[in-house]
């Protein structure tokens, strides 16, 4: 049995890798791409900008970048789970905290889901969350800035990856683990997984002003949450959050969580969570996790730690699970802009099955439960049925909608994306990608609004698409005109890292409220100077802090003495420019950090232990005038036993 299991899998790995392999001659030139038009497509003039803004996840890489579409150029990598040495994020003494957790400091973590803030149902630009997969953590940037203002940290998880998907007014971004694991944390056999290990459902409540807290954990039985949307319309108030392993077994999970004909789509009722909240129906777990957040008034991130969630137990707590059999260990799991289909991609199979919220509260209604597991009720499957699209495709993955009633799903094993009706579930269009599609992203594709005139799809495999760069081939996106009846290719890009999902918003949107500069009065970093006046060198003990301003084309103090091997040297660097676009870079030789990118009006400070007696060079990193060349200055460092005086200056006295 188990052996023939395991054959079972070599033919799909075998399957899989001649469909990867396959179609080296589809070139732009000569392929799908129609000669022209589709370079006048997604040609923005030098000087012209682009319709949209599209994030995309780094996956591996951490981060987020930001392209302009359709032109496919990179603006931006805006770092967030994963030090950043360009921007100094996760080195500079403002942004430490940032990546601090109840694991200690982590530079670096695994994000994959990309999701913009939403009012009514649509995308508003305010904010954008992302997920850290690894080490469970949801992080916020504030698109007036595109820096990561928050991240908070999710407790009694493993693997956040059904996250952070976001409810119709930002009520809440969701939290699933992926990894069942015990609840809370301790030493005990693996082989007690099925049943003693649990599944947190987090709901983290986002404050008119961003801010995220966790409003409360639902403790799942220990299946493996994978993706999750929230509905929306008539479906608001509900999250589905789709799982696999509800066999739950802890080995070989290619095989043994691929037993059960169908595992299930989790519909959660958040108003009733609300309600046994209200009601005090809850439970309190001891649980620390840390929630950081950088003040753009301070301009210091600190690390608060909290220490108790709300927990809601499903078999205490009647109305508040359901679960929707879904075939196939369901992948995405997607909500169509009416909030009435939920599509369950599952991701073994070769069709989508799509469930009506109608019907699934009707069902509700009439209890036509077919099961019941750890008190968690199992609806009908074919009570709530509302179609199966056949798609002939194989390896359903993802789905975003258009705002023409179509529908838009990643086949990954077939390589291809196919375009189908939503509410006639007929197939209208296929279109291969080269290759290997996960993710898939229309503007607004996964909310009530999608702008539906681009659909991009995020590719695994690039290899023969690019020019080889050794082993290593970078990931790519494929931009597909969806305007007109058939998908029509128009541009292929590298992207940077892995990108999971993306998301996309209008360009004006944002543009209008991206800020220029700090304005320096309202620079409230505990160690700013507002003037070259205020310079200063302060030693406490061993601690030194140099008030340090950057103005082109120099700092002040550019010379410095009196500091000794063992001090800790704070360079404290105020940028004084009040222009757009005029950062000062800070770099000293010997710094085991990175550089500080300062913008203007900014504070940011660098640590540095000089090591040996001598005369040490800093400069400006950023070419930022005429005379960048000649920023530049000296620190002087004395021996650990000497007894130098602190003496700064800037230019000579006569
Ligand atoms: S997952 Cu990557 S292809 Cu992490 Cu959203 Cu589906
Ligand atoms: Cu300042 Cu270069």
């Amino acid at each position: 049995m188990k052996v023939k299991m395991l054959q079972n899998i070599a033919g799909f790995a075998l399957m899989l890798a001649l469909m990867t392999s396959c179609g080296g001659d589809q070139n732009g030139s000569s392929g799908p791409l129609g000669g022209g038009s589709a370079a006048q497509k997604t040609y923005v003039a030098p000087g012209e900008l682009d319709e949209f803004y599209a994030f995309l996840s780094g996956g591996f890489s951490g981060q987020v970048s930001v392209y302009g579409l359709p032109s496919g150029r990179l603006f931006k990598v805006i770092p967030v789970f994963s030090v950043d040495a360009e921007k100094a994020y996760g080195f500079n003494e403002e942004t430490k905290p940032m990546l601090e957790t109840s694991h200690g400091f982590l530079p670096w973590d695994d994000s994959h889901h990309p999701e913009l803030s939403q009012t009514d149902g649509v995308p508003d630009g305010r904010w954008l969350f992302i997920n850290g997969n690894n080490t469970p953590r949801i992080a916020r940037i504030d698109l007036t800035t595109f820096e990561t203002v928050e991240i908070i940290e999710l407790p009694n998880s493993g693997g956040n990856h059904s996250s952070p998907f976001t409810t119709e007014n930002t009520e809440y971004v969701v939290a699933g683990t992926r990894f069942g694991v015990p609840v809370p944390q301790q030493d005990m056999g693996i082989d007690e997984y099925a049943g003693k290990f649990k599944g947190a459902l987090s709901y983290v409540k986002v404050a008119d002003d961003g801010r995220m807290d966790i409003a409360f954990q639902i403790l799942m039985p220990g299946f493996n949450y994978d993706l999750a949307h929230s509905g929306k319309g008539l479906s608001h108030g509900w999250t589905f959050f789709s799982s696999y392993n509800t066999e739950e077994s802890n080995t070989l999970l290619e095989v043994e969580a691929s037993k059960n004909d169908k595992d299930f789509i989790a519909a959660i009722n958040w108003k009733v969570a609300e309600q046994y909240i209200a009601d005090g129906n809850y439970e309190e777990m001891n649980s620390s996790y840390l929630r950081n957040f950088y003040d753009e008034e301070t301009q210091m991130a600190t690390s608060e730690k909290m220490e108790k969630v709300k927990v809601l137990k499903p078999e205490d707590c009647p109305g508040l699970v359901y679960f929707l059999p879904c075939p196939k260990s369901p992948h995405g799991v997607d909500v169509d802009p009416t909030g009435e289909y939920i599509v369950g991609n599952g991701k073994l199979s070769a069709d989508l099955t799509v469930h009506s919220f109608t019907k699934m509260l009707a069902a509700i209604e009439q209890e036509d439960f077919v099961d019941e597991k750890y008190g968690i009720p199992v609806l009908n499957f074919d009570a709530t049925l509302a179609g199966i699209v056949k798609s002939t495709g194989l390896g359903p993955l993802h789905t975003e909608f258009d705002d023409k009633g179509n529908a838009y799903t990643t086949f990954f094993i077939t390589s291809e994306v196919i375009k189908w009706k939503v509410g006639t579930w007929e197939v209208l269009d296929r279109a291969p990608c080269y290759y290997s599609v996960g993710h898939l992203m229309v503007p607004g594709g996964d909310s009530r609004k999608p702008w539906g005139k681009y659909m991009l799809a995020l590719n695994k495999i690039t290899k023969d698409r690019y020019l080889p760069t050794g082993p290593e081939v970078n990931q790519s996106a494929q931009l597909f005109d969806i305007s007109g009846d058939k998908m029509e290719l128009i541009l292929d890009f590298p992207t940077v890292g892995e990108p999971h999902y993306a998301q996309a918003i209008p360009a004006e949107l944002i543009m209008e409220n991206s800020k220029q500069f700090y304005k320096l009065e309202e620079n409230h970093h505990p160690h700013a100077i507002k003037s070259e006046e205020d310079i200063k060198v302060v030693r406490e003990g061993n601690v030194v802090r140099i008030y340090m301003t950057s103005i082109r084309s120099h700092f002040a103090p550019d010379n410095i003495e009196g500091i000794k091997v063992g001090d800790e040297v704070y360079f404290h660097v105020t940028n004084l420019e009040q222009d757009y676009d005029v950062p000062h870079g800070f770099a000293v030789m010997g710094a085991r950090n990175s550089e500080l990118l300062i913008m203007p009006g900014q504070t940011e400070t660098l640590l540095w232990r000089p090591q040996y007696p001598g005369v040490i060079p800093f400069y400006c990193s950023d070419f930022c005038s005429a005379l960048h060349q000649e920023m530049q200055g000296y620190i002087r460092v004395s021996a650990q036993n000497s007894n130098p005086e602190l003496k700064w200056s800037v230019g000579t006295d006569e």
